[in-house]
């Protein structure tokens, strides 16, 4: 409970923080982009994993607040890139719960228009287990933000037992295989099947490919030439805080 209060704290006093992930095209090694991911610096705990402050923003009642403040940080990061020259566009996650909250594409409109971001610069990656969990309850907010121009990413893709019927129908742009299969590539022939297999079924739907725990050379290469559009993982860079991204993206040019 003192946790709860803390995390509603930590959202009002910018103690909750965002890193950057890259994302690289691996046919042109240009990063094309970055994922937002939140951090929490406990004053007494030390760091708090996600995997930890997520679930607790959900339950109580505090995912709203959390998904507005990240969607706030990452977008105006987003627009200090562009207008510095970096033409990059920035991916951030959504919880379930955040697809139920009917005012999320009117606060998604109103802070693209505040920080000028391009619409199809911003992609929103919401879990595969949350879109095959909930098929219709989510779908009419998907839709609305579709409609503004937003793209929309399947995130842990391969995780979360997608009906091939139901990925057709979504609204979706994109589609980011889990690191579970990426990063064992190299060693594991039945990971290079399931990621081949995902490969082709994205791009058969006309929907980006991206595949995230890319961990080494082999594997980079291994994707690269099976046609995956988007790369990210510990072998291009871990998060970054905003001014070492800066720093990372202008060091290797
Ligand atoms: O880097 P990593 O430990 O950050 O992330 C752990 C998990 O937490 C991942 O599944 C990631 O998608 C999730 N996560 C990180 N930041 C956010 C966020 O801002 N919102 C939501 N909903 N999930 C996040
Ligand atoms: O669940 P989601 O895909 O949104 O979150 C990405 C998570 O994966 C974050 O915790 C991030 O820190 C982590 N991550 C990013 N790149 C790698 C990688 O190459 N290997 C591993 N093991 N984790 C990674
Ligand atoms: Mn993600
Ligand atoms: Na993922």
């Amino acid at each position: 409970l003192s946790l709860t209060a803390d995390l509603a704290r930590a959202i009002r006093l910018d103690e909750l923080t965002v890193q950057f992930q890259p994302k690289l095209d691996p046919t042109t090694g240009l990063v094309t982009g970055a994922e937002a991911l939140a951090r929490w610096r406990h004053p007494r705990e030390g760091f708090i994993s996600p995997d930890v402050f997520i679930p607790l923003a959900e339950r109580s009642g505090l995912i709203r607040p959390l998904t507005l403040h990240v969607l706030k940080v990452a977008l105006r990061q987003c627009a200090a890139w562009r207008r510095a020259g970096h033409d990059l566009h920035i991916a951030v996650n959504l919880s379930p719960n955040a697809l139920h909250d009917s005012t999320l594409p009117d606060v998604v409109t109103r802070l693209l228009e505040q920080t000028g971001v391009p619409p199809a610069s911003l992609t929103l990656e919401i879990t595969e287990s949350t879109l095959m969990a909930d098929p219709t309850g989510g779908r009419k907010t998907l839709d609305r933000l579709r409609a503004i121009g937003v793209r929309l990413s399947i995130d842990d893709f391969g995780t979360g037992y997608s009906s091939l019927g139901r990925l057709r129908n979504l609204p979706i742009n994109e589609v980011k295989i889990d690191k579970s299969f990426v990063q064992r590539l190299a060693e594991d022939h039945r990971d290079r099947a399931v990621v081949r297999s995902a490969i082709q079924l994205g791009h058969a739907l006309d929907l980006d490919v991206v595949a995230e725990g890319v961990e080494d050379a082999a594997t980079l290469e291994h994707l690269r030439r099976e046609g995956c559009d988007l790369l990210q993982g510990y072998f291009i860079s871990k998060p970054l805080a905003a001014a070492d991204f800066a720093a990372w993206l202008v060091g290797r040019t």
